[in-house]
Order: C-alpha cells, then structure tokens, then sequence
C-alpha cells in the first residue's frame, strides 16, 4: 500500500512504521493476505502534527464462473441478436467477453467465429450484427470481475435467426409474465426473475445483485 502527503512526514500503520517513509511517498509491501476485504488505518507524523486516514481494498484471485448463458430461442430480428443473459458465482463483475458462432444449418456444428467483443455487466446485452436468416448462433461467454479476473467460457445452447415476421415472433407479441423475488440481507439485495410461460425465452431463474446495503 502507499500513501502520498503533501510534505516530508514519517507514517506507519497499526503500530508498525512503513517501509519506505520520511518523504513525502511512503510505502509498505503486504503479503499473504487471505481473499476478503482489509482496512488499514494508517497515521503520518508531519512535524508534531498527526494525520489519520483509512486504507482499504479487496484481495480477489478467484475468477468469476459463469453458471449459465441464456440466449433465447429466436432473434426475430435479423439485425442483431437476442438479449443475452448470464448468471455468474459473484456480485462484482465488471464485464463480459463474448464470441458469437454461426452454426450454419449444422445445429450440432461447433461454428464458425464471427464476432467477438467485451460488454459491461449490464445484463441482458444484444450484439449488433447482420444475422442470416435461418442460421442457428450460439455464444460463448466468460466473466471478468472488478479486479480483473477472467474466468472460463461457457456457452449458450443457441438461437436461431428469423426475421420478425416469423410466426414464433408473433406467438410472443404479448410481454411474458415475471415475477420478481427481492431478498435483502444486510450487504446485498438480490432479485430473482421467474418467467412461467411455455415458450419463455428466460424460464429460468437469473440471479443478480442491484446494489449494496450497508446497515
Ligand atoms: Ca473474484
Ligand atoms: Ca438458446
């Protein structure tokens, strides 16, 4: 950690002196520090004056697991795809890296590569991109989270391109019925949105988290 102060000071931390300190840049080396959130209160010496201030971060090593890429049945768009949802095992994801496979006709085919590209978290995202009709698609998706850990692909189980009027596109004219289930706990709030209909493109249960709640 480091702490910068505007003239030549002496700072230490919990009651050890920083490594490097005296000028006005001071510098400790943390190690073997366990994944969670540290707080450090930190106190500098400026002539006969103190200054107090609070350090704290969070060690993440672990890359976020991407439990499911849900990407509907049907485009009814030819000009870009469905709406992508993805479930992951953590609440601090800070985007998504996707690469999008155009099958063919072949719906067992591994596909061809034919866009890839980084999203921030929001959740459902679309990807632009010229579909051709009839062509099945699928996604591969993995999740970084905020500090910087990528983890591994997933993919989805594919979507085909039709166009708007294809009769599946009408079929779902009428928004699906959701319900949403809030939890609140003390440091998060998540919601869990059900869509019950037969012929749901998201059936199932998609988790995230919307904020933070510090009681
Ligand atoms: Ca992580
Ligand atoms: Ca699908």
């Amino acid at each position: 950690m480091k702490v910068l102060t505007n003239k030549n000071a002496v700072c230490g931390y919990d009651g050890n002196v920083f490594e490097v300190t005296g000028g006005t840049e001071h510098t400790q080396l943390l190690t073997g520090l366990s994944e969670e959130e540290h707080i450090y209160l930190v106190q500098c010496k400026i002539g006969e004056e103190e200054r107090e201030g609070q350090i704290k971060f969070t060690i993440d090593i672990t890359p976020p697991v991407v439990k499911e890429v849900e990407d509907g049945n049907f485009s009814c768009n030819l000009g870009e795809t469905p709406g992508v949802f993805v479930s992951t095992d953590e609440e601090a994801i800070s985007g998504y890296y996707y690469e999008l496979y155009d099958e063919g006709n072949n719906t067992f085919g591994a596909g061809t590569l034919v866009k890839n590209g980084t999203v921030d978290a929001t959740i459902p995202f679309k990807v632009n991109f010229d579909l051709v009709e009839g062509h099945t698609y699928h996604f591969k998706v993995m999740a970084g989270d905020a500090a910087g850990n990528w983890g591994m692909f997933e993919e989805s189980d594919g979507f085909s391109a039709v166009p708007p009027s294809h009769d599946k596109c009408a079929e779902d004219e009428k928004a699906p019925a959701i319900s949403f289930v809030i939890d609140e706990t003390c440091t998060k709030t998540t919601v869990e949105m059900y869509c019950d209909e037969p012929g749901c493109d998201y059936r199932r249960v998609f988790l995230s988290v919307i904020s933070s709640i510090r009681k």
